[in-house]
Protein backbone atom coordinates (compact mmCIF):
# COMPACT_ATOMS: atom_id res chain seq x y z
CA UNK A 1 0.00 0.00 0.00
CA UNK A 2 1.41 3.45 -0.90
CA UNK A 3 2.62 5.99 1.87
CA UNK A 4 -1.17 8.00 2.96
CA UNK A 5 -0.68 11.61 2.34
CA UNK A 6 -1.61 13.64 4.98
CA UNK A 7 -0.56 17.26 3.63
CA UNK A 8 -2.83 19.58 3.59
CA UNK A 9 -1.52 21.17 0.72
CA UNK A 10 -3.96 19.46 -1.85
CA UNK A 11 -5.14 22.64 -3.46
CA UNK A 12 -2.97 25.43 -4.38
CA UNK A 13 -4.48 27.88 -1.86
CA UNK A 14 -4.65 25.60 1.02
CA UNK A 15 -2.67 25.59 4.11
CA UNK A 16 -4.42 29.37 5.25
CA UNK A 17 -1.60 31.24 2.86
CA UNK A 18 -4.14 32.45 0.84
CA UNK A 19 -7.77 32.91 1.33
CA UNK A 20 -10.12 32.13 -1.52
CA UNK A 21 -11.74 35.78 -2.73
CA UNK A 22 -15.73 35.85 -2.84
CA UNK A 23 -17.10 38.51 -5.40
CA UNK A 24 -20.57 39.32 -4.59
CA UNK A 25 -22.33 40.09 -7.81
CA UNK A 26 -25.82 41.80 -6.25
CA UNK A 27 -28.06 42.46 -9.14
CA UNK A 28 -26.89 43.17 -12.34
CA UNK A 29 -28.72 43.58 -15.90
CA UNK A 30 -29.31 39.94 -16.58
CA UNK A 31 -32.41 39.55 -14.35
CA UNK A 32 -35.69 41.21 -14.36
CA UNK A 33 -37.88 42.40 -11.68
CA UNK A 34 -40.33 39.64 -12.85
CA UNK A 35 -38.05 36.83 -11.84
CA UNK A 36 -37.49 37.45 -8.77
CA UNK A 37 -39.04 39.77 -5.75
CA UNK A 38 -35.44 39.39 -4.04
CA UNK A 39 -33.96 41.35 -7.22
CA UNK A 40 -32.34 44.58 -5.42
CA UNK A 41 -33.36 47.33 -7.70
CA UNK A 42 -34.00 51.02 -5.60
CA UNK A 43 -30.29 52.88 -4.13
CA UNK A 44 -31.74 51.42 -1.16
CA UNK A 45 -31.94 48.20 -1.88
CA UNK A 46 -28.80 47.72 -3.55
CA UNK A 47 -26.36 49.41 -0.57
CA UNK A 48 -28.63 46.56 2.35
CA UNK A 49 -27.74 43.98 -0.03
CA UNK A 50 -24.02 44.78 -0.92
CA UNK A 51 -23.61 45.26 2.69
CA UNK A 52 -24.95 42.29 3.71
CA UNK A 53 -23.13 40.10 1.07
CA UNK A 54 -19.97 41.82 2.89
CA UNK A 55 -20.72 40.80 6.53
CA UNK A 56 -21.75 37.56 5.32
CA UNK A 57 -17.84 37.30 3.67
CA UNK A 58 -17.77 39.15 0.11
CA UNK A 59 -14.49 40.71 -0.44
CA UNK A 60 -15.31 42.05 -3.67
CA UNK A 61 -19.11 43.72 -4.49
CA UNK A 62 -19.33 43.57 -8.20
CA UNK A 63 -21.38 46.87 -8.94
CA UNK A 64 -24.71 47.59 -11.74
CA UNK A 65 -27.33 50.50 -11.21
CA UNK A 66 -30.85 50.26 -11.99
CA UNK A 67 -33.95 52.56 -12.91
CA UNK A 68 -35.08 52.91 -9.19
CA UNK A 69 -38.64 53.60 -10.70
CA UNK A 70 -38.63 50.42 -13.12
CA UNK A 71 -35.92 48.61 -12.23
CA UNK A 72 -34.45 48.84 -15.66
CA UNK A 73 -30.55 48.51 -16.49
CA UNK A 74 -28.88 51.90 -15.79
CA UNK A 75 -25.90 53.98 -16.29
CA UNK A 76 -26.77 57.17 -14.75
CA UNK A 77 -23.81 57.88 -12.72
CA UNK A 78 -26.31 59.33 -10.05
CA UNK A 79 -27.77 55.72 -9.82
CA UNK A 80 -24.50 54.51 -9.21
CA UNK A 81 -23.49 57.41 -6.51
CA UNK A 82 -26.73 56.90 -4.39
CA UNK A 83 -25.98 53.42 -3.11
CA UNK A 84 -21.51 53.47 -3.32
CA UNK A 85 -21.22 56.22 -0.54
CA UNK A 86 -23.65 54.33 1.68
CA UNK A 87 -22.00 51.14 0.96
CA UNK A 88 -18.40 52.71 1.56
CA UNK A 89 -19.24 53.92 4.98
CA UNK A 90 -20.86 50.87 5.86
CA UNK A 91 -18.40 48.08 5.09
CA UNK A 92 -14.33 47.75 3.89
CA UNK A 93 -15.27 45.61 0.74
CA UNK A 94 -13.64 46.67 -2.74
CA UNK A 95 -16.19 48.15 -4.69
CA UNK A 96 -16.41 46.71 -8.34
CA UNK A 97 -18.14 48.99 -11.05
CA UNK A 98 -19.29 47.18 -13.96
CA UNK A 99 -18.22 48.35 -17.17
CA UNK A 100 -20.29 45.93 -19.26
CA UNK A 101 -23.61 47.72 -18.06
CA UNK A 102 -26.30 45.96 -19.94
CA UNK A 103 -25.08 44.60 -23.33
CA UNK A 104 -27.50 46.82 -25.50
CA UNK A 105 -26.01 50.04 -23.99
CA UNK A 106 -23.42 51.92 -26.27
CA UNK A 107 -19.83 51.86 -24.65
CA UNK A 108 -19.74 55.89 -23.90
CA UNK A 109 -23.47 55.02 -21.91
CA UNK A 110 -21.74 51.86 -19.83
CA UNK A 111 -18.31 53.52 -19.03
CA UNK A 112 -19.67 56.70 -17.69
CA UNK A 113 -20.20 55.52 -14.19
CA UNK A 114 -16.25 54.14 -14.14
CA UNK A 115 -15.09 57.21 -15.42
CA UNK A 116 -17.23 59.62 -13.00
CA UNK A 117 -16.66 57.54 -9.86
CA UNK A 118 -13.26 56.14 -10.16
CA UNK A 119 -13.54 52.93 -8.22
CA UNK A 120 -10.60 50.71 -7.39
CA UNK A 121 -11.98 47.91 -9.86
CA UNK A 122 -13.81 47.46 -12.35
CA UNK A 123 -15.19 44.76 -14.92
CA UNK A 124 -13.66 44.59 -18.16
CA UNK A 125 -14.65 41.99 -20.86
CA UNK A 126 -12.69 40.62 -23.03
CA UNK A 127 -14.65 40.30 -26.37
CA UNK A 128 -17.38 40.93 -28.42
CA UNK A 129 -20.19 38.53 -28.34
CA UNK A 130 -23.44 37.09 -28.70
CA UNK A 131 -25.16 37.47 -24.80
CA UNK A 132 -28.60 35.46 -25.13
CA UNK A 133 -30.78 36.26 -22.60
CA UNK A 134 -33.94 35.55 -24.96
CA UNK A 135 -34.63 31.71 -23.56
CA UNK A 136 -35.99 32.99 -20.24
CA UNK A 137 -38.62 34.46 -22.70
CA UNK A 138 -40.43 31.03 -22.74
CA UNK A 139 -40.48 30.59 -18.76
CA UNK A 140 -42.89 33.79 -17.95
CA UNK A 141 -46.22 34.54 -19.37
CA UNK A 142 -46.51 37.76 -17.31
CA UNK A 143 -44.67 40.72 -17.19
CA UNK A 144 -44.34 43.35 -13.96
CA UNK A 145 -42.68 46.06 -17.07
CA UNK A 146 -42.54 46.19 -20.67
CA UNK A 147 -39.15 46.60 -20.99
CA UNK A 148 -38.37 43.13 -19.79
CA UNK A 149 -39.40 40.97 -22.32
CA UNK A 150 -38.41 43.50 -25.35
CA UNK A 151 -34.50 43.64 -23.34
CA UNK A 152 -34.49 39.98 -23.40
CA UNK A 153 -35.82 39.69 -26.91
CA UNK A 154 -33.36 42.69 -28.29
CA UNK A 155 -30.39 39.50 -27.35
CA UNK A 156 -31.47 37.71 -30.18
CA UNK A 157 -29.95 40.72 -32.74
CA UNK A 158 -27.96 42.77 -30.63
CA UNK A 159 -23.85 42.00 -29.65
CA UNK A 160 -21.69 42.47 -27.37
CA UNK A 161 -19.76 44.67 -28.64
CA UNK A 162 -16.48 44.54 -26.96
CA UNK A 163 -13.74 45.66 -29.53
CA UNK A 164 -10.02 45.49 -29.27
CA UNK A 165 -10.41 49.99 -29.73
CA UNK A 166 -13.32 49.29 -26.94
CA UNK A 167 -10.80 47.29 -24.52
CA UNK A 168 -8.00 49.69 -25.33
CA UNK A 169 -10.18 52.70 -24.09
CA UNK A 170 -11.39 51.32 -21.06
CA UNK A 171 -7.62 50.22 -20.35
CA UNK A 172 -6.73 53.89 -20.70
CA UNK A 173 -9.72 55.61 -19.51
CA UNK A 174 -10.63 53.64 -16.16
CA UNK A 175 -7.11 51.92 -15.89
CA UNK A 176 -4.29 54.60 -16.46
CA UNK A 177 -7.03 57.63 -15.89
CA UNK A 178 -8.77 56.18 -13.26
CA UNK A 179 -6.29 53.82 -11.25
CA UNK A 180 -9.14 50.95 -11.31
CA UNK A 181 -7.26 47.76 -11.36
CA UNK A 182 -9.59 44.97 -13.68
CA UNK A 183 -11.69 42.23 -13.24
CA UNK A 184 -10.98 40.74 -16.85
CA UNK A 185 -14.03 38.49 -17.50
CA UNK A 186 -13.29 35.78 -20.34
CA UNK A 187 -16.26 33.78 -21.14
CA UNK A 188 -14.59 31.67 -23.83
CA UNK A 189 -10.72 31.00 -24.46
CA UNK A 190 -10.29 33.24 -27.43
CA UNK A 191 -11.24 36.05 -24.61
CA UNK A 192 -8.10 34.77 -22.71
CA UNK A 193 -5.49 35.16 -25.61
CA UNK A 194 -6.94 38.41 -26.25
CA UNK A 195 -5.74 39.15 -22.56
CA UNK A 196 -2.50 37.68 -23.32
CA UNK A 197 -1.92 40.17 -26.59
CA UNK A 198 -2.07 42.80 -24.44
CA UNK A 199 -0.20 41.01 -21.30
CA UNK A 200 2.46 40.57 -23.75
CA UNK A 201 2.93 44.15 -24.97
CA UNK A 202 2.61 45.45 -21.15
CA UNK A 203 -0.60 47.13 -22.21
CA UNK A 204 -2.20 45.01 -18.64
CA UNK A 205 0.01 44.58 -15.71
CA UNK A 206 0.04 41.89 -13.24
CA UNK A 207 -1.08 40.65 -10.80
CA UNK A 208 -3.97 40.23 -13.61
CA UNK A 209 -7.76 39.01 -11.70
CA UNK A 210 -9.50 36.97 -14.93
CA UNK A 211 -13.08 36.08 -14.20
CA UNK A 212 -13.80 32.45 -15.74
CA UNK A 213 -17.37 33.20 -17.13
CA UNK A 214 -19.44 29.95 -17.95
CA UNK A 215 -23.08 29.08 -18.83
CA UNK A 216 -23.86 32.37 -21.01
CA UNK A 217 -25.51 31.50 -24.04
CA UNK A 218 -23.24 32.64 -26.48
CA UNK A 219 -20.02 31.37 -24.25
CA UNK A 220 -18.41 28.74 -23.10
CA UNK A 221 -20.96 26.41 -21.17
CA UNK A 222 -20.98 25.80 -17.69
CA UNK A 223 -19.32 22.10 -17.15
CA UNK A 224 -16.05 21.21 -15.75
CA UNK A 225 -13.93 20.55 -18.82
CA UNK A 226 -14.51 24.34 -19.82
CA UNK A 227 -13.29 25.07 -16.80
CA UNK A 228 -10.13 23.13 -17.39
CA UNK A 229 -9.87 23.90 -20.48
CA UNK A 230 -9.98 27.42 -19.96
CA UNK A 231 -7.37 27.19 -16.91
CA UNK A 232 -4.60 25.42 -18.91
CA UNK A 233 -5.19 28.24 -21.94
CA UNK A 234 -4.67 30.93 -18.98
CA UNK A 235 -2.00 29.05 -17.78
CA UNK A 236 -0.54 29.04 -21.31
CA UNK A 237 -0.83 32.83 -21.78
CA UNK A 238 -0.61 33.96 -18.31
CA UNK A 239 1.77 32.24 -16.27
CA UNK A 240 1.86 33.04 -12.96
CA UNK A 241 1.04 36.79 -13.62
CA UNK A 242 -2.57 36.00 -12.82
CA UNK A 243 -5.24 34.44 -10.45
CA UNK A 244 -8.62 33.05 -11.40
CA UNK A 245 -12.03 33.57 -9.87
CA UNK A 246 -14.90 31.49 -11.58
CA UNK A 247 -18.40 33.07 -11.84
CA UNK A 248 -21.55 30.40 -13.40
CA UNK A 249 -24.56 31.93 -14.70
CA UNK A 250 -27.53 29.86 -13.70
CA UNK A 251 -28.41 27.41 -11.82
CA UNK A 252 -24.60 25.77 -11.67
CA UNK A 253 -23.27 28.59 -10.14
CA UNK A 254 -22.65 27.21 -6.94
CA UNK A 255 -21.37 23.99 -7.76
CA UNK A 256 -18.95 25.81 -10.64
CA UNK A 257 -17.77 28.41 -8.14
CA UNK A 258 -16.95 25.50 -6.05
CA UNK A 259 -14.73 23.57 -8.22
CA UNK A 260 -12.97 26.86 -9.20
CA UNK A 261 -12.36 27.05 -5.30
CA UNK A 262 -11.20 23.34 -5.37
CA UNK A 263 -8.80 24.25 -8.40
CA UNK A 264 -7.21 26.75 -6.68
CA UNK A 265 -9.54 30.15 -7.27
CA UNK A 266 -11.55 32.44 -6.22
CA UNK A 267 -15.64 33.01 -6.69
CA UNK A 268 -18.26 34.74 -8.02
CA UNK A 269 -21.72 34.52 -6.65
CA UNK A 270 -24.67 36.70 -6.84
CA UNK A 271 -28.28 37.53 -7.70
CA UNK A 272 -26.43 39.14 -11.07
CA UNK A 273 -26.47 35.57 -12.29
CA UNK A 274 -28.12 33.37 -10.59
CA UNK A 275 -31.73 33.76 -8.80
CA UNK A 276 -31.66 30.84 -6.95
CA UNK A 277 -30.22 28.95 -3.57
CA UNK A 278 -31.09 25.35 -4.67
CA UNK A 279 -33.00 24.06 -7.94
CA UNK A 280 -36.39 25.39 -8.12
CA UNK A 281 -35.52 27.68 -4.97
CA UNK A 282 -35.52 31.57 -5.17
CA UNK A 283 -32.54 33.13 -3.01
CA UNK A 284 -33.99 35.38 -0.66
CA UNK A 285 -30.98 37.49 -0.36
CA UNK A 286 -27.26 37.59 -2.20
CA UNK A 287 -26.10 37.23 1.54
CA UNK A 288 -27.51 33.90 1.64
CA UNK A 289 -25.70 32.90 -1.77
CA UNK A 290 -22.31 34.16 0.08
CA UNK A 291 -22.84 32.46 3.02
CA UNK A 292 -23.63 28.94 1.08
CA UNK A 293 -20.42 29.26 -1.06
CA UNK A 294 -18.66 30.91 2.23
CA UNK A 295 -19.31 27.34 4.03
CA UNK A 296 -18.42 25.36 1.61
CA UNK A 297 -14.69 27.07 1.00
CA UNK A 298 -14.52 26.96 5.02
CA UNK A 299 -15.53 23.20 4.68
CA UNK A 300 -12.68 22.43 1.55
CA UNK A 301 -10.49 23.18 4.54
CA UNK A 302 -9.79 26.74 2.45
CA UNK A 303 -9.49 30.14 4.34
CA UNK A 304 -11.68 33.04 3.11
CA UNK A 305 -10.09 36.25 2.34
CA UNK A 306 -10.59 39.27 3.98
CA UNK A 307 -11.11 42.58 2.22
CA UNK A 308 -7.79 43.86 3.18
CA UNK A 309 -6.07 40.69 1.87
CA UNK A 310 -8.03 41.10 -1.78
CA UNK A 311 -7.31 44.41 -2.04
CA UNK A 312 -2.88 43.33 -1.16
CA UNK A 313 -3.18 40.65 -3.88
CA UNK A 314 -5.51 42.39 -6.25
CA UNK A 315 -3.45 45.67 -5.74
CA UNK A 316 -6.09 47.99 -6.01
CA UNK A 317 -5.33 52.02 -4.81
CA UNK A 318 -7.83 52.13 -1.59
CA UNK A 319 -10.83 52.95 -0.79
CA UNK A 320 -9.55 56.57 0.29
CA UNK A 321 -8.65 57.66 -3.69
CA UNK A 322 -12.02 56.77 -5.04
CA UNK A 323 -14.34 59.52 -5.95
CA UNK A 324 -17.29 59.15 -4.42
N1 LIG B 1 -23.11 38.88 -15.49
C1 LIG B 1 -21.91 38.43 -16.11
C2 LIG B 1 -22.17 37.15 -16.84
C3 LIG B 1 -20.01 43.06 -16.58
O1 LIG B 1 -20.65 43.49 -15.65
O2 LIG B 1 -19.07 43.68 -17.09
C4 LIG B 1 -21.32 39.47 -16.97
C5 LIG B 1 -20.83 40.69 -16.30
C6 LIG B 1 -20.36 41.75 -17.22
O3 LIG B 1 -20.70 40.78 -15.09
ZN1 LIG C 1 -21.79 42.54 -14.16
Amino acid sequence: MGKINTSTETAPNAGGKRGVIITCAVTGSIHTPTMTPYLPVTAEEIAEASIGAAEAGAAVIHLHARDPQSGAPSADPEHFRAFLSPIKKATDAILNISTGGSSVMSLDTRLAPARTMKPEMCSLNMGSMNFGTFPMLEKYDQWKHNWEPALLAATRRTVFKNTFEDIETILDDVGNGGGARFEFECYDIGQIETLGFYFKRGLVKPPLYVQFVLGVLGGASATVDNLLHLKNCADRVLGDAYEFSVLAAGGRQIAMASMGAIMGGNVRVGLEDNITIAPGKLAKSNAEQVAKIRRIVEELGLPVATPAEARARLGVKGADKVAF
